[in-house]
């Protein structure tokens, strides 16, 4: 159960970290599973609807960057969403009833050697929906720390625009151009902690991270997590903007069998929030770190900068 005073920071930066949240044995469970996936992937030479690969990926040294849809993956993932204290403090966040976004989920390794930083953006970008309650919760599997490329967040962007998350070309790139925003990039924070811990952040708060510099992986399983009278935007059931599944529309059943935790309804709570629609789409346009490809931008070169 998150504190009032947890609740009130999450509100107040637009993320928050909960130390220790789950035990030791979840977190083994979830990293032997994570092993496994990666031993899978020495088989594989193009990511495809599980694995995404780096480009240096070999079967010798395997780079995955990322599992897509653990939950369908693996039953210590789906565990996760049955966890009763990642269950209440879901609805807390986002009320009693709680839907999985219908879009991708998640394990992102950042594996050491992988290249590929995930420059600053909003979540929001990419699945825009009639109202923002929609929070990304990410499971520590690893300790995060300063430098494995933790999530970092810029306070009170949640209240904030929708920024551009166009390139030069007019295509949307699913991340923002720092100096041309205006975004204020030294006020960031690193989302750090044990591995146990869980980190939540709003679909709007501007976030990115940079490339693991340590001598170990950092992963963390993400789940994103809906109020159930958000609908998506774009799509009608689904609001499958990049991906493989693009253009598929989920049955209602299958929509209504994401729920978390309390009833579905077909009655979208609509909202004065800002939104632009993610389109014109590029044409490589995969996984966020494929279609941030098209982006001249670097969060790396940011913090250089800044340094
Ligand atoms: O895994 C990361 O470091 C960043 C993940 C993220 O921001 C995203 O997938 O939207």
């Amino acid at each position: 159960m998150l504190s009032a005073q947890q609740i009130e920071t999450f509100w107040r930066q637009g993320f928050l970290v909960a130390h220790n949240m789950l035990p030791p044995e979840t977190v083994r469970a979830l990293s032997d599973a994570v092993d496994e996936f990666v031993d899978a992937s020495r088989s594989i030479r193009h990511s495809n609807s599980v694995f995404d690969l780096d480009d240096a990926h070999t079967s010798e040294k395997p780079i995955l960057r990322r599992i897509k849809n653990p939950q369908d993956q693996h039953p210590a993932f789906r565990d996760v969403l049955k966890d009763a204290r990642v269950v209440e403090a879901l609805t807390q966040l986002l009320g009693p009833n709680v839907r999985l976004y219908t879009g991708t989920q998640k394990v992102n390794l950042k594996p050491v050697g992988e290249k590929a930083p995930v420059n600053w953006h909003q979540d929001w970008a990419t699945y825009p929906h009639t109202n923002d309650s929609l929070i990304a919760m990410s499971v520590f599997i690893d300790d995060v720390t300063e430098e494995n490329g933790p999530l970092l967040a810029i306070p009170g962007t949640h209240r904030g625009p929708a920024y551009d998350h166009t390139s030069e070309d007019g295509y949307f790139v699913g991340a923002i151009d720092a100096k041309k925003s205006g975004l204020d990039v030294s006020k960031a924070q690193s989302m750090t902690g044990e591995a146990g811990s869980v980190g939540f952040h709003h679909v709007r708060v501007v976030h990115g991270s940079v490339v693991n510099r340590s001598e170990g992986t950092r992963r963390l399983l993400i789940y994103t997590c809906a109020a159930a009278d958000a609908w998506p935007l774009s799509g009608t059931y689904t609001p499958r903007i990049i991906g493989p599944k693009e253009n598929e529309s989920l049955t209602l059943e299958e929509y209504d069998s994401r729920m978390i935790a309390g009833e579905p309804t077909l009655e979208p709570r609509l909202e004065k929030v800002p939104a632009r629609i993610p389109q014109p789409i590029a044409q490589n346009a995969g996984s966020v770190y494929e279609i941030q490809r098209n982006f001249e931008g670097s969060i790396d070169k940011d913090f250089a900068e800044k340094e």
